[in-house]
């Protein structure tokens, strides 16, 4: 089957790309989709307690004024369930079923040096070719499950919070085991804590995470929002983040103490990952990180009674931020609870899993249930899953091999016409998702509009251009605290064997926007256009 293009993945990213190049540019594009429906991330990820981390009415499309104005969001931070419906909803709205193969999985894409085409072979049995191929996978879908020993001996059900089964999980009377305290366990204990008859945490790093103190929206905020769309949408665009806020102009170390436990207690009653903005300098001076993860660290202490808990809890190991910092509903509140018990796995090692639970140093913990909130093999997994073979038989996991190397997060040298949605190099993971998304498509749209236009065949980014832009990607993230977070999945340390590479463009949205645009103002400088197949 040919097509000017495919898709892969049908998420906020590949819904939009396959709505842009059909309707915007009437190009013939399939999307390519390994779930049975629409959603990506909110397909796999609907374990208990899935909630964004962003505002809702920040975390939605805002290309579309009709969307906009006939959908309106239930609470401050939506919960997976409501996610997917409002992706199942932009779906039919566009009519973009009609062109998606579902339950279909990408065996492999290999570009075609002789007339310039992508081939990609399926699951399902159909094979594809098309002038241009769009990834759509998002940073975190591969997931990662730990090499336990004796993982499979285990007789109860074991199961990965990226890929929970549809039907759900009941955990009554339950003896329950969460191994993770990432962003999805600090959502999912307190939900499986409700129910479960006993919950053991399994906690290899303490984790910072701050209150999203989430709430009803009310017809009136609804209402405020549809009128005032042009306004937030300008805002966002205009952020270092993505979200409709900007960092206060103020130093924590140079403001003066009582003045600054003021700010920090109304941030924490503020909630939500707008809590880092309440200063400017929290990522970027030592000191001033110092005293806002103080802050945070009392705050545990403060709330968790059992003064066993509280250390392991808050002996963080890592200035505040420099990991995906979490926002949670009740999280460390549920450790006073009698059912809910933690266990440091630094100290008290995991030997193995076997038929009944998870043996340790110390214990022979029973379960009927090990959930795995182990997190991904983030941003690079995804794609290299997708076995892509470039120019001169180059795979891109042998082009990868010491790390992830790219133009803008968008391109590869060696493998042309192949855009990454939101790939390694860019802000991605570090804004607010749909803002990357929308930039990322149309920016690819018109770039594909731009070739078939001008009669182009190809376009493919240099080395020297991947590789200074790599350089640029390093400095942004050396500027700022980041790289000491030695185990964070940013630097794809979580994974045994994977580069050690600071994946994310850290130099911001805005400033990254600007760059993307320059680049298309001076005739994609830094891709080379070619009109003859080689
Ligand atoms: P994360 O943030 O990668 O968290 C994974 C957690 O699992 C984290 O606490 C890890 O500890 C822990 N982990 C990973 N491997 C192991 C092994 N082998 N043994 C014990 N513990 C382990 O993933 P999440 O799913 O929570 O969040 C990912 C993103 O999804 C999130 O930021 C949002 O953007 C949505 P570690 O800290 O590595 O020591």
């Amino acid at each position: 089957m040919k097509y000017d293009a495919i898709i892969i993945g049908a998420g906020f990213s590949g819904l939009y790309q396959l709505y842009y190049l059909r309707e915007k540019l009437g190009l013939s594009a399939k999307i390519i989709e390994k779930g049975s429906g629409v959603g990506g991330t909110w397909y796999w990820n609907r374990y208990p307690g899935a909630r964004c981390d962003s505002y809702s009415y920040s975390y939605c499309y805002f290309f579309s004024e009709d969307i906009l104005n006939n959908w309106n969001w239930s609470e401050k931070y939506p919960q997976q369930p409501e996610i997917e419906k409002y992706l199942n909803f932009v779906a039919d709205k566009l009519d973009l079923r009609k062109d998606i193969f579902f339950n279909c999985e990408v065996n492999k894409m290999k570009f075609n040096e002789t007339n310039d085409k992508w081939y990609i072979t399926s699951s399902c049995g159909k094979n594809f070719f098309s002038d241009f191929a769009i990834t759509a996978v998002g940073c975190l879908s591969s997931a990662n499950m730990p090499k336990i020993k004796g993982l499979d001996n285990f007789k109860g059900k074991s199961l990965h919070t990226g890929a929970w089964p549809k039907a759900g999980i009941k955990f009554e009377k339950k003896r329950v085991a969460v191994i993770g305290t990432g962003s999805t366990g600090i959502q999912a204990i307190p939900t499986i804590a409700k129910s479960a008859e006993s919950l053991v945490v399994f906690q290899r790093t303490a984790n910072y995470s701050i209150p999203a103190q989430n709430f009803d929206l009310t017809d009136d905020f609804k209402n405020k929002i549809k009128k005032d769309w042009k306004i937030l949408k300008n805002k966002m665009l205009n952020s270092r983040h993505g979200h409709p806020w900007f960092e206060e102009k103020r130093s924590v170390k140079n403001t003066e103490m009582s003045m600054r436990n003021e700010i920090l207690e109304n941030a924490w009653k503020e909630g939500g990952l707008c809590f880092r903005e309440s200063f400017e300098d929290v990522l970027f001076d030592q000191e001033s990180n110092d005293l806002m993860s103080d802050f945070i660290k009392k705050k545990i202490k403060d709330i968790v009674k059992d003064k066993r808990k509280a250390k392991i809890l808050s002996n963080i190991d890592h200035p505040f931020g420099t990991k995906r910092p979490p926002i949670d509903t009740h999280y460390f509140e549920t450790f006073n609870n009698n059912n809910v018990d933690i266990v440091d796995i630094k100290s008290e090692k995991i030997i193995e899993i076997n038929e009944t639970g998870i043996l340790t140093k110390k214990n022979d913990y029973k379960f009927d249930v090990i959930v795995f909130a182990t997190g991904f093999d983030a941003m690079t997994g995804s794609l290299l899953k997708l076995n892509i073979v470039g120019k001169n038989n180059l795979s891109l996991k042998d082009y990868w091999s010491n790390g992830p190397t790219n133009y803008l997060g968008l391109q590869m040298p060696g493998f042309p016409n192949l855009f990454t949605i939101t790939g390694p190099g860019s802000p991605s993971v570090l804004s607010n998702m749909p803002r990357s998304i929308e930039l990322h498509v149309e920016w690819i749209g018109e770039c594909i509009n731009f070739i078939k236009k001008n009669k182009y065949k190809s376009i493919e980014t240099t080395e020297k251009f991947s590789q200074s832009w790599i350089k640029e990607v390093n400095n942004a993230a050396n500027s700022t605290l980041l790289p000491k977070a030695k185990h964070s999945w940013y630097l794809g340390a979580n994974i045994p064997g994977k580069p050690r590479v600071f994946m994310p463009y850290v130099g911001g949205l805005n400033k990254y926007r600007k760059i993307c645009e320059d680049v298309v103002k001076k005739n994609y400088e830094g891709f080379v256009l070619r009109k003859q197949i080689r």
